[in-house]
Protein backbone atom coordinates (compact mmCIF):
# COMPACT_ATOMS: atom_id res chain seq x y z
CA UNK A 1 0.00 0.00 0.00
CA UNK A 2 2.92 2.48 0.99
CA UNK A 3 5.04 1.37 -2.00
CA UNK A 4 1.93 2.48 -4.35
CA UNK A 5 1.60 5.47 -2.58
CA UNK A 6 4.96 6.46 -3.03
CA UNK A 7 4.85 5.44 -6.99
CA UNK A 8 1.84 8.00 -7.63
CA UNK A 9 3.47 10.51 -5.55
CA UNK A 10 7.10 10.21 -7.64
CA UNK A 11 5.00 10.21 -10.57
CA UNK A 12 2.91 13.37 -9.71
CA UNK A 13 6.09 15.08 -8.36
CA UNK A 14 7.46 14.69 -12.05
CA UNK A 15 4.17 15.75 -13.33
CA UNK A 16 4.18 18.76 -11.10
CA UNK A 17 7.64 19.77 -11.43
CA UNK A 18 8.33 19.67 -15.28
CA UNK A 19 4.47 20.85 -16.29
CA UNK A 20 2.26 22.06 -14.10
CA UNK A 21 4.11 24.45 -12.47
CA UNK A 22 5.98 25.01 -15.62
CA UNK A 23 2.60 26.92 -17.34
CA UNK A 24 4.18 26.78 -20.97
CA UNK A 25 3.74 22.99 -20.69
CA UNK A 26 1.02 23.01 -18.82
CA UNK A 27 -1.06 24.83 -21.42
CA UNK A 28 0.77 23.00 -24.26
CA UNK A 29 -0.74 20.05 -22.75
CA UNK A 30 -4.11 20.78 -22.50
CA UNK A 31 -3.84 21.39 -25.87
CA UNK A 32 -2.53 18.13 -27.04
CA UNK A 33 -5.01 16.40 -24.65
CA UNK A 34 -7.75 18.64 -26.26
CA UNK A 35 -6.45 17.99 -29.61
CA UNK A 36 -6.75 14.30 -29.71
CA UNK A 37 -9.95 14.17 -28.22
CA UNK A 38 -11.33 15.81 -31.10
CA UNK A 39 -9.66 12.76 -32.73
CA UNK A 40 -7.67 14.92 -34.32
CA UNK A 41 -4.43 13.78 -36.66
CA UNK A 42 -0.97 13.30 -34.50
CA UNK A 43 0.92 15.78 -36.15
CA UNK A 44 -2.09 18.65 -36.18
CA UNK A 45 -2.11 17.51 -32.79
CA UNK A 46 1.27 17.75 -32.04
CA UNK A 47 1.78 21.17 -33.78
CA UNK A 48 -1.03 22.62 -31.69
CA UNK A 49 1.00 21.37 -28.82
CA UNK A 50 4.11 23.12 -29.99
CA UNK A 51 2.31 25.97 -30.78
CA UNK A 52 0.55 26.69 -27.71
CA UNK A 53 3.92 25.98 -25.56
CA UNK A 54 6.19 28.62 -27.88
CA UNK A 55 3.29 31.09 -27.77
CA UNK A 56 3.18 30.59 -23.58
CA UNK A 57 6.85 30.59 -23.54
CA UNK A 58 7.04 33.99 -25.23
CA UNK A 59 4.42 35.46 -23.20
CA UNK A 60 7.09 34.39 -20.64
CA UNK A 61 9.98 36.12 -21.72
CA UNK A 62 7.66 39.47 -22.36
CA UNK A 63 6.61 39.16 -18.98
CA UNK A 64 9.96 38.38 -17.27
CA UNK A 65 11.43 40.68 -19.72
CA UNK A 66 9.63 43.14 -17.99
CA UNK A 67 9.87 41.65 -13.92
CA UNK A 68 13.69 41.50 -14.16
CA UNK A 69 14.31 45.29 -15.68
CA UNK A 70 12.17 47.24 -13.42
CA UNK A 71 12.30 44.90 -10.17
CA UNK A 72 15.42 46.45 -9.29
CA UNK A 73 14.74 50.20 -9.99
CA UNK A 74 11.48 50.21 -7.78
CA UNK A 75 13.18 47.85 -5.26
CA UNK A 76 15.94 50.25 -5.15
CA UNK A 77 14.57 53.21 -3.60
CA UNK A 78 14.76 50.90 -0.43
CA UNK A 79 18.61 50.93 -0.69
CA UNK A 80 19.20 54.39 -1.67
CA UNK A 81 16.78 55.78 1.01
CA UNK A 82 18.26 52.83 3.10
CA UNK A 83 14.56 52.41 4.52
CA UNK A 84 14.02 49.28 6.55
CA UNK A 85 10.51 48.23 4.48
CA UNK A 86 8.28 45.37 3.34
CA UNK A 87 8.53 44.86 -0.83
CA UNK A 88 5.45 43.55 -2.04
CA UNK A 89 6.21 41.02 -4.67
CA UNK A 90 5.44 37.72 -4.95
CA UNK A 91 9.11 36.35 -5.05
CA UNK A 92 10.39 38.68 -1.92
CA UNK A 93 7.33 37.30 -0.53
CA UNK A 94 8.01 33.72 -1.06
CA UNK A 95 11.60 34.34 0.27
CA UNK A 96 10.62 36.11 3.31
CA UNK A 97 8.31 32.60 4.21
CA UNK A 98 11.14 30.75 3.46
CA UNK A 99 13.55 33.15 6.20
CA UNK A 100 10.61 33.26 8.36
CA UNK A 101 9.28 30.02 8.57
CA UNK A 102 12.17 28.50 11.00
CA UNK A 103 12.23 31.60 12.65
CA UNK A 104 8.67 32.71 13.73
CA UNK A 105 6.78 28.81 13.74
CA UNK A 106 9.85 26.71 14.04
CA UNK A 107 8.58 24.76 10.90
CA UNK A 108 9.35 24.78 7.36
CA UNK A 109 7.43 23.45 4.46
CA UNK A 110 8.33 21.21 2.45
CA UNK A 111 4.88 19.37 1.09
CA UNK A 112 4.01 22.09 -1.59
CA UNK A 113 3.84 18.88 -4.51
CA UNK A 114 1.18 17.19 -1.90
CA UNK A 115 -0.59 20.45 -1.71
CA UNK A 116 -0.75 21.22 -5.45
CA UNK A 117 -1.73 17.45 -5.88
CA UNK A 118 -5.03 17.93 -3.38
CA UNK A 119 -6.10 20.93 -4.66
CA UNK A 120 -5.35 20.08 -8.38
CA UNK A 121 -7.99 16.79 -8.28
CA UNK A 122 -10.18 18.88 -5.75
CA UNK A 123 -10.38 22.19 -8.61
CA UNK A 124 -10.83 19.45 -11.24
CA UNK A 125 -13.54 17.60 -9.04
CA UNK A 126 -15.24 21.08 -8.59
CA UNK A 127 -15.84 21.53 -12.36
CA UNK A 128 -16.61 17.91 -13.08
CA UNK A 129 -19.44 18.64 -10.42
CA UNK A 130 -20.14 21.75 -12.27
CA UNK A 131 -24.15 20.73 -12.01
CA UNK A 132 -23.93 21.20 -8.31
CA UNK A 133 -21.16 23.38 -6.97
CA UNK A 134 -21.63 25.79 -10.45
CA UNK A 135 -17.60 26.27 -11.15
CA UNK A 136 -16.61 26.22 -14.37
CA UNK A 137 -12.38 27.53 -14.51
CA UNK A 138 -9.58 25.05 -13.84
CA UNK A 139 -6.72 26.61 -12.57
CA UNK A 140 -3.60 26.08 -14.62
CA UNK A 141 -1.06 28.56 -13.60
CA UNK A 142 0.88 26.64 -11.00
CA UNK A 143 3.95 28.72 -11.03
CA UNK A 144 1.50 31.33 -8.74
CA UNK A 145 -0.35 28.54 -6.88
CA UNK A 146 3.38 27.73 -5.44
CA UNK A 147 3.81 31.36 -4.19
CA UNK A 148 0.09 31.65 -2.71
CA UNK A 149 0.61 27.98 -0.73
CA UNK A 150 3.43 29.77 0.93
CA UNK A 151 1.54 32.70 2.02
CA UNK A 152 -1.07 30.81 2.79
CA UNK A 153 0.94 28.46 5.01
CA UNK A 154 1.75 31.35 7.10
CA UNK A 155 -1.12 32.26 7.68
CA UNK A 156 -2.71 29.42 8.92
CA UNK A 157 0.18 28.93 10.98
CA UNK A 158 -0.15 32.40 12.59
CA UNK A 159 -4.41 31.81 12.61
CA UNK A 160 -4.23 28.30 14.21
CA UNK A 161 -0.85 27.69 15.23
CA UNK A 162 -2.11 24.10 16.79
CA UNK A 163 -2.50 22.41 13.29
CA UNK A 164 -0.07 19.69 12.51
CA UNK A 165 1.24 18.61 9.30
CA UNK A 166 -1.77 16.87 7.93
CA UNK A 167 -3.81 19.28 8.78
CA UNK A 168 -2.10 22.06 7.53
CA UNK A 169 -2.06 20.28 4.52
CA UNK A 170 -5.66 19.45 4.15
CA UNK A 171 -7.35 22.78 5.42
CA UNK A 172 -4.82 24.46 2.48
CA UNK A 173 -6.10 21.93 0.43
CA UNK A 174 -9.45 23.18 0.71
CA UNK A 175 -8.77 26.88 1.06
CA UNK A 176 -6.49 27.05 -1.56
CA UNK A 177 -8.22 25.11 -4.00
CA UNK A 178 -11.63 26.28 -3.60
CA UNK A 179 -10.19 30.11 -3.24
CA UNK A 180 -8.47 28.96 -6.87
CA UNK A 181 -11.68 27.59 -8.68
CA UNK A 182 -14.17 29.96 -7.10
CA UNK A 183 -11.83 33.41 -7.92
CA UNK A 184 -11.24 32.03 -11.27
CA UNK A 185 -14.63 31.10 -12.25
CA UNK A 186 -15.36 35.01 -11.37
CA UNK A 187 -13.29 36.28 -13.79
CA UNK A 188 -15.38 34.32 -16.61
CA UNK A 189 -17.91 37.05 -17.62
CA UNK A 190 -15.51 39.91 -17.73
CA UNK A 191 -12.73 38.44 -19.78
CA UNK A 192 -15.61 36.36 -22.28
CA UNK A 193 -16.67 40.09 -22.38
CA UNK A 194 -13.15 41.48 -23.09
CA UNK A 195 -12.09 38.74 -25.26
CA UNK A 196 -15.34 38.21 -26.98
CA UNK A 197 -15.44 34.64 -26.23
CA UNK A 198 -12.01 34.05 -25.86
CA UNK A 199 -12.56 30.96 -23.42
CA UNK A 200 -10.42 31.38 -20.88
CA UNK A 201 -10.56 32.72 -17.33
CA UNK A 202 -7.81 34.56 -15.12
CA UNK A 203 -6.15 32.11 -12.70
CA UNK A 204 -3.37 34.53 -10.67
CA UNK A 205 -3.77 36.59 -7.85
CA UNK A 206 -6.32 39.68 -8.26
CA UNK A 207 -9.37 37.38 -9.63
CA UNK A 208 -11.53 38.77 -6.75
CA UNK A 209 -10.14 41.98 -7.74
CA UNK A 210 -11.26 41.57 -11.61
CA UNK A 211 -14.52 40.78 -10.27
CA UNK A 212 -14.59 43.63 -8.13
CA UNK A 213 -13.36 46.40 -10.97
CA UNK A 214 -15.93 45.04 -13.68
CA UNK A 215 -18.54 45.44 -10.61
CA UNK A 216 -17.92 49.07 -10.45
CA UNK A 217 -16.97 49.40 -13.43
CA UNK A 218 -21.03 48.71 -14.43
CA UNK A 219 -21.67 50.41 -11.80
CA UNK A 220 -20.38 53.80 -13.14
CA UNK A 221 -21.41 52.87 -16.37
CA UNK A 222 -25.22 53.17 -15.35
CA UNK A 223 -24.37 56.05 -13.53
CA UNK A 224 -23.18 57.79 -16.28
CA UNK A 225 -26.21 56.88 -18.79
CA UNK A 226 -28.50 58.10 -15.77
CA UNK A 227 -27.30 61.66 -16.81
CA UNK A 228 -28.32 60.89 -19.68
CA UNK A 229 -24.73 60.73 -21.33
CA UNK A 230 -25.39 57.31 -23.15
CA UNK A 231 -22.04 56.27 -24.60
CA UNK A 232 -19.12 55.42 -23.21
CA UNK A 233 -15.91 57.55 -23.65
CA UNK A 234 -12.96 54.79 -23.70
CA UNK A 235 -9.34 55.40 -24.04
CA UNK A 236 -9.59 54.30 -27.61
CA UNK A 237 -12.65 56.75 -28.75
CA UNK A 238 -10.05 60.00 -27.24
CA UNK A 239 -8.74 61.72 -30.17
CA UNK A 240 -6.59 64.16 -28.93
CA UNK A 241 -5.72 67.22 -30.72
CA UNK A 242 -2.31 68.79 -31.92
CA UNK A 243 0.83 67.00 -31.29
CA UNK A 244 -0.60 65.06 -28.84
CA UNK A 245 -1.98 63.02 -31.05
CA UNK A 246 1.41 60.93 -31.13
CA UNK A 247 -0.24 59.32 -27.77
CA UNK A 248 -2.83 57.35 -29.67
CA UNK A 249 -0.25 55.32 -30.99
CA UNK A 250 0.08 52.96 -28.09
CA UNK A 251 4.17 52.22 -28.81
CA UNK A 252 4.72 55.71 -28.62
CA UNK A 253 2.41 56.45 -25.64
CA UNK A 254 4.05 53.60 -23.38
CA UNK A 255 7.55 54.95 -24.62
CA UNK A 256 6.97 58.43 -23.50
CA UNK A 257 4.85 57.39 -20.21
CA UNK A 258 7.31 55.53 -19.40
CA UNK A 259 10.39 57.26 -19.79
CA UNK A 260 9.35 59.93 -17.81
CA UNK A 261 8.04 57.57 -15.19
CA UNK A 262 11.09 55.58 -14.81
CA UNK A 263 13.51 58.26 -16.14
CA UNK A 264 12.62 60.54 -13.06
CA UNK A 265 13.09 57.34 -10.51
CA UNK A 266 16.30 56.05 -12.18
CA UNK A 267 17.62 59.78 -11.84
CA UNK A 268 16.74 59.94 -7.96
CA UNK A 269 18.32 56.65 -7.42
CA UNK A 270 21.30 57.78 -9.36
CA UNK A 271 24.15 57.13 -11.79
CA UNK A 272 26.20 54.91 -9.02
CA UNK A 273 22.89 52.75 -7.74
CA UNK A 274 22.83 51.47 -11.69
CA UNK A 275 26.83 50.77 -11.82
CA UNK A 276 26.79 49.20 -8.44
CA UNK A 277 23.93 47.16 -9.82
CA UNK A 278 26.19 46.08 -12.78
CA UNK A 279 28.77 44.85 -10.43
CA UNK A 280 26.49 42.65 -7.78
CA UNK A 281 24.40 41.32 -10.85
CA UNK A 282 27.20 40.22 -13.00
CA UNK A 283 26.59 42.59 -15.56
CA UNK A 284 23.28 40.78 -16.38
CA UNK A 285 21.56 44.27 -15.36
CA UNK A 286 22.94 48.13 -14.45
CA UNK A 287 24.88 50.26 -15.85
CA UNK A 288 28.74 48.92 -17.44
CA UNK A 289 31.42 51.98 -15.55
CA UNK A 290 31.88 54.31 -18.69
CA UNK A 291 28.33 53.68 -20.37
CA UNK A 292 26.10 57.08 -20.91
CA UNK A 293 23.72 57.08 -18.04
CA UNK A 294 20.65 59.00 -20.58
CA UNK A 295 21.17 56.21 -22.90
CA UNK A 296 20.69 53.56 -20.13
CA UNK A 297 17.43 55.46 -19.17
CA UNK A 298 15.93 55.55 -22.43
CA UNK A 299 17.11 51.92 -23.16
CA UNK A 300 15.59 50.69 -19.62
CA UNK A 301 12.03 52.68 -20.55
CA UNK A 302 11.60 52.21 -24.61
CA UNK A 303 12.12 48.00 -23.26
CA UNK A 304 9.02 48.45 -21.61
CA UNK A 305 7.03 48.70 -25.03
CA UNK A 306 9.21 46.18 -26.32
CA UNK A 307 8.04 43.72 -23.65
CA UNK A 308 4.70 44.80 -24.00
CA UNK A 309 4.99 43.59 -27.58
CA UNK A 310 6.89 40.32 -27.11
CA UNK A 311 4.31 39.73 -24.10
CA UNK A 312 0.84 40.40 -27.02
CA UNK A 313 2.88 38.29 -29.76
CA UNK A 314 3.14 35.62 -26.86
CA UNK A 315 -0.63 35.41 -25.99
CA UNK A 316 -1.84 36.09 -29.94
CA UNK A 317 0.09 32.55 -30.66
CA UNK A 318 -1.38 30.34 -28.00
CA UNK A 319 -4.72 31.89 -27.33
CA UNK A 320 -6.02 30.64 -30.64
CA UNK A 321 -4.85 27.09 -30.12
CA UNK A 322 -5.99 26.93 -26.85
CA UNK A 323 -9.80 28.11 -27.51
CA UNK A 324 -10.23 25.64 -30.40
CA UNK A 325 -8.62 22.74 -29.13
CA UNK A 326 -10.53 23.43 -25.10
CA UNK A 327 -13.62 21.92 -26.98
CA UNK A 328 -12.25 18.51 -26.92
CA UNK A 329 -11.59 18.73 -23.20
CA UNK A 330 -15.06 20.89 -22.12
CA UNK A 331 -17.28 18.34 -24.58
CA UNK A 332 -16.13 15.44 -22.89
CA UNK A 333 -14.22 15.10 -20.02
CA UNK A 334 -14.81 18.60 -18.06
CA UNK A 335 -18.46 19.93 -19.60
CA UNK A 336 -19.00 23.73 -19.35
CA UNK A 337 -15.34 24.93 -18.27
CA UNK A 338 -12.51 26.36 -19.38
CA UNK A 339 -9.19 26.74 -18.56
CA UNK A 340 -7.44 29.86 -16.42
CA UNK A 341 -4.65 31.58 -17.11
CA UNK A 342 -2.08 34.17 -16.59
CA UNK A 343 -3.43 37.31 -16.32
CA UNK A 344 -0.92 38.88 -18.78
CA UNK A 345 -3.13 37.04 -21.88
CA UNK A 346 -5.71 40.10 -21.19
CA UNK A 347 -3.03 42.73 -21.96
CA UNK A 348 -3.45 41.56 -25.81
CA UNK A 349 -6.98 42.05 -25.56
CA UNK A 350 -8.64 45.66 -25.55
CA UNK A 351 -7.16 48.76 -25.22
CA UNK A 352 -3.50 48.81 -25.10
CA UNK A 353 -3.20 51.85 -23.88
CA UNK A 354 -5.14 50.81 -21.17
CA UNK A 355 -2.71 48.62 -20.03
CA UNK A 356 0.18 51.98 -19.41
CA UNK A 357 -2.80 54.43 -17.59
CA UNK A 358 -3.85 51.31 -15.33
CA UNK A 359 0.26 50.97 -14.23
CA UNK A 360 0.86 54.65 -14.00
CA UNK A 361 -2.71 55.56 -11.53
CA UNK A 362 -1.77 52.26 -9.68
CA UNK A 363 1.48 53.99 -9.05
CA UNK A 364 0.14 57.27 -8.66
CA UNK A 365 -1.85 55.60 -5.77
CA UNK A 366 0.89 53.46 -4.22
CA UNK A 367 3.35 56.35 -3.98
CA UNK A 368 0.49 58.35 -2.09
CA UNK A 369 -0.10 55.84 0.54
CA UNK A 370 3.46 55.37 1.09
CA UNK A 371 3.89 58.50 1.65
CA UNK A 372 1.03 58.20 3.81
CA UNK A 373 2.71 55.39 5.72
CA UNK A 374 5.88 57.58 6.06
CA UNK A 375 4.23 60.93 7.11
CA UNK A 376 2.25 59.18 9.81
CA UNK A 377 4.84 57.06 11.34
CA UNK A 378 3.56 53.44 10.34
CA UNK A 379 5.20 50.13 11.80
CA UNK A 380 5.87 48.79 8.55
CA UNK A 381 6.61 51.02 5.49
CA UNK A 382 5.86 49.36 2.68
CA UNK A 383 7.82 49.71 -1.41
CA UNK A 384 6.44 49.33 -4.32
CA UNK A 385 7.31 46.11 -6.04
CA UNK A 386 6.69 45.80 -9.73
CA UNK A 387 4.57 42.54 -10.13
CA UNK A 388 1.60 43.78 -7.54
CA UNK A 389 1.92 47.46 -9.21
CA UNK A 390 1.91 46.54 -12.86
CA UNK A 391 0.11 43.27 -13.18
CA UNK A 392 -2.46 43.94 -11.06
CA UNK A 393 -3.46 47.35 -12.17
CA UNK A 394 -2.79 46.70 -16.05
CA UNK A 395 -5.73 44.24 -15.70
CA UNK A 396 -7.69 46.38 -14.15
CA UNK A 397 -7.18 49.55 -16.62
CA UNK A 398 -8.09 47.39 -19.05
CA UNK A 399 -11.23 45.83 -17.78
CA UNK A 400 -12.51 48.88 -16.59
CA UNK A 401 -12.35 51.11 -19.58
CA UNK A 402 -13.23 47.55 -21.60
CA UNK A 403 -16.67 48.16 -18.98
CA UNK A 404 -16.70 51.79 -18.29
CA UNK A 405 -14.53 53.96 -20.31
CA UNK A 406 -11.32 56.06 -19.51
CA UNK A 407 -12.25 58.13 -16.42
CA UNK A 408 -12.82 54.34 -14.87
CA UNK A 409 -9.53 53.34 -16.04
CA UNK A 410 -7.41 56.07 -14.22
CA UNK A 411 -9.85 56.33 -11.08
CA UNK A 412 -10.06 52.24 -10.14
CA UNK A 413 -6.01 51.20 -10.68
CA UNK A 414 -5.43 54.74 -8.69
CA UNK A 415 -8.00 53.52 -5.83
CA UNK A 416 -6.22 49.85 -6.03
CA UNK A 417 -2.83 51.23 -5.48
CA UNK A 418 -3.98 52.78 -2.91
CA UNK A 419 -5.50 49.80 -1.17
CA UNK A 420 -2.66 47.43 -2.25
CA UNK A 421 -0.62 49.60 -0.41
CA UNK A 422 -2.52 49.90 3.08
CA UNK A 423 -3.90 46.11 2.47
CA UNK A 424 -0.44 44.93 2.90
CA UNK A 425 1.13 46.94 5.51
CA UNK A 426 -1.92 46.15 7.75
CA UNK A 427 -1.76 42.17 6.80
CA UNK A 428 2.24 41.78 6.75
CA UNK A 429 2.40 43.58 9.78
CA UNK A 430 -0.17 41.54 11.99
CA UNK A 431 0.84 38.10 10.93
CA UNK A 432 4.70 39.08 11.39
CA UNK A 433 6.12 38.66 7.81
CA UNK A 434 7.16 42.42 7.53
CA UNK A 435 9.86 41.96 9.75
CA UNK A 436 11.47 39.77 6.72
CA UNK A 437 11.75 42.05 3.68
CA UNK A 438 8.35 40.74 1.65
CA UNK A 439 5.07 39.81 1.56
CA UNK A 440 3.11 38.99 -1.51
CA UNK A 441 1.81 41.71 -2.12
CA UNK A 442 -1.03 40.94 -4.84
CA UNK A 443 -4.61 42.33 -5.22
CA UNK A 444 -6.45 39.36 -3.54
CA UNK A 445 -3.72 38.91 -1.03
CA UNK A 446 -4.27 42.59 -0.06
CA UNK A 447 -7.95 41.89 0.77
CA UNK A 448 -9.91 39.19 0.57
CA UNK A 449 -7.05 36.85 1.93
CA UNK A 450 -6.77 39.76 5.04
CA UNK A 451 -10.19 38.97 5.70
CA UNK A 452 -10.16 35.29 5.65
CA UNK A 453 -7.21 35.80 7.80
CA UNK A 454 -9.00 37.73 10.88
CA UNK A 455 -12.21 35.22 10.52
CA UNK A 456 -9.67 31.73 10.47
CA UNK A 457 -8.21 33.70 13.47
CA UNK A 458 -10.73 34.78 15.60
CA UNK A 459 -13.01 31.42 15.37
CA UNK A 460 -10.43 28.65 14.65
CA UNK A 461 -11.81 25.52 12.82
CA UNK A 462 -15.15 27.14 13.05
CA UNK A 463 -13.41 30.25 10.71
CA UNK A 464 -12.20 27.48 7.97
CA UNK A 465 -15.65 25.93 7.71
CA UNK A 466 -16.99 29.92 7.37
CA UNK A 467 -14.42 30.80 4.82
CA UNK A 468 -15.13 27.71 2.69
CA UNK A 469 -18.85 28.63 3.10
CA UNK A 470 -18.44 31.85 2.27
CA UNK A 471 -16.32 30.70 -1.16
CA UNK A 472 -18.75 27.75 -2.14
CA UNK A 473 -21.97 30.11 -1.88
CA UNK A 474 -20.33 32.80 -4.23
CA UNK A 475 -20.54 30.47 -7.45
CA UNK A 476 -24.67 29.45 -6.37
CA UNK A 477 -25.38 33.47 -6.11
CA UNK A 478 -23.35 34.51 -9.66
CA UNK A 479 -25.72 31.23 -10.87
CA UNK A 480 -28.76 32.61 -9.91
CA UNK A 481 -28.18 35.84 -11.06
CA UNK A 482 -28.77 34.23 -14.93
CA UNK A 483 -29.37 30.48 -14.28
CA UNK A 484 -30.69 30.59 -18.22
CA UNK A 485 -27.61 31.70 -19.64
CA UNK A 486 -24.35 30.94 -17.14
CA UNK A 487 -23.05 27.97 -18.42
CA UNK A 488 -24.23 29.22 -21.72
CA UNK A 489 -21.48 31.87 -21.45
CA UNK A 490 -18.97 29.26 -21.79
CA UNK A 491 -20.36 26.67 -24.04
CA UNK A 492 -21.40 29.02 -26.69
CA UNK A 493 -20.86 32.54 -26.53
CA UNK A 494 -22.10 33.54 -29.63
CA UNK A 495 -25.49 32.05 -28.62
CA UNK A 496 -24.60 33.57 -24.98
CA UNK A 497 -24.67 37.00 -26.89
CA UNK A 498 -27.77 36.27 -28.63
CA UNK A 499 -29.60 35.81 -25.88
CA UNK A 500 -28.39 38.83 -23.98
CA UNK A 501 -29.12 40.92 -27.01
CA UNK A 502 -25.67 41.79 -27.62
CA UNK A 503 -24.34 43.09 -30.45
C1 LIG B 1 3.04 36.94 -10.73
C2 LIG B 1 4.22 36.21 -10.74
C3 LIG B 1 4.80 36.38 -11.93
C4 LIG B 1 3.98 37.25 -12.75
C5 LIG B 1 3.54 36.60 -14.02
C6 LIG B 1 2.78 37.57 -14.87
O1 LIG B 1 2.26 36.98 -9.82
O2 LIG B 1 4.70 35.51 -9.77
O3 LIG B 1 5.94 35.90 -12.32
O4 LIG B 1 2.87 37.57 -11.94
O5 LIG B 1 2.74 35.48 -13.75
O6 LIG B 1 2.82 37.17 -16.21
Amino acid sequence: MNSIFAGILKIWEFFANNILTQPAYMIGFIVLIGYMLQKKPWYDSLAGFLKATIGYMILIVGSNGLVTSFRPILAGLKDRFHLTATVIDPYFGQNAVTDGLEKTFGRSFGDVMILLLIAFVFNILLVRFSKYTKLRAVFTTGNVQVQQAATAFWILLFAIPSLGRIEVLLVMGVLLGLYWAVGSNMTIKPIQQLTDGGGFAIAHQQMFGIALVAWISDKMKQSTNKKGNKSVKRLEDITLPGFLRIFNENMVATAILMFLFFGIIMFVLGESYFHQLFITSNGVSGLAKGASFFFYILTTSLGFAVNLAILQLGVRTFVGELTESFTGISDTILPNSVPGIDVAATFAFGEQNAVTIGFLFGALGQFLAIGALMIFHSPTIIIAGFIPLFFDNAVFGVIANNRAGAKAAMILPFLSGIIQVIGAALISTWIGMSKFGGYLGMFDWDTVWPVFTVILKYLGYFGVIIVAGILLLIPQLEYRKDPKNYFLMVDDYDAYKKNKGIE
